[in-house]
């Protein structure tokens, strides 16, 4: 069966820009995948954490034959491969690669609760998402409609 899925990317340390390419290329590989769609990249201002560096965010909508919990352990991997360092929770990290949805699943699992039960409440995530012309629903209302509740969220939309 395949489903759509929307991912979101972010990265605070290293080359990020060059972090989010390399993302991408190996998500338009992933077997069963097709990328289908990628959104402008954001400047944003960290939420949550210590203190840390702005992040640079991106997403992307990919249609896959891939189950939802493949999906992630290939993302998984995809950071580690990327050379993913974390040293403590939420904080910086060289390659974060988030699964927000897939289609309407709504699952509450340790390892993956769809949808993503923190994305409506991000600039970061929703931002991006927008740009994908999505009719996703997080929360029970569509992406479009969350925005202007994280208005003091700082981002900045980057040039292409
Ligand atoms: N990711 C986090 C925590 N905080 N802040 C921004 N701006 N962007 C992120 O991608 C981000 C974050 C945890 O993954
Ligand atoms: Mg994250
Ligand atoms: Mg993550």
């Amino acid at each position: 069966m395949t489903r759509r899925a929307w991912i979101a990317l972010g990265s605070n340390l290293g080359d990020s820009a060059a972090l989010l390419n390399l993302a991408l290329n190996a998500i338009a590989k992933l077997p069963q995948t097709q990328l289908q769609a990628v959104s402008a990249r954001y400047r944003t201002a960290p939420i949550g954490g210590p203190e840390q560096g702005d992040f640079l965010n991106s997403a992307c909508r990919i249609d896959t034959n891939l189950a939802p919990l493949d999906l992630l352990h290939a993302l998984q991997r995809i950071e580690l491969d990327a050379g993913r360092e974390r040293h403590e929770h939420w904080g910086p990290r060289t390659l974060d690669l988030d699964l927000i949805a897939v289609d309407n699943v709504a699952q509450t699992d340790p390892e993956l609760t769809l949808p993503h039960p923190r994305a409506h409440q991000r600039a970061f995530v929703l931002y991006p998402l927008a740009d994908l012309n999505t009719d996703l629903m997080l929360a029970g209302r569509p992406v479009i409609d969350w925005l202007d509740s994280v208005a003091d969220q700082a981002i900045e939309r980057l040039a292409d």
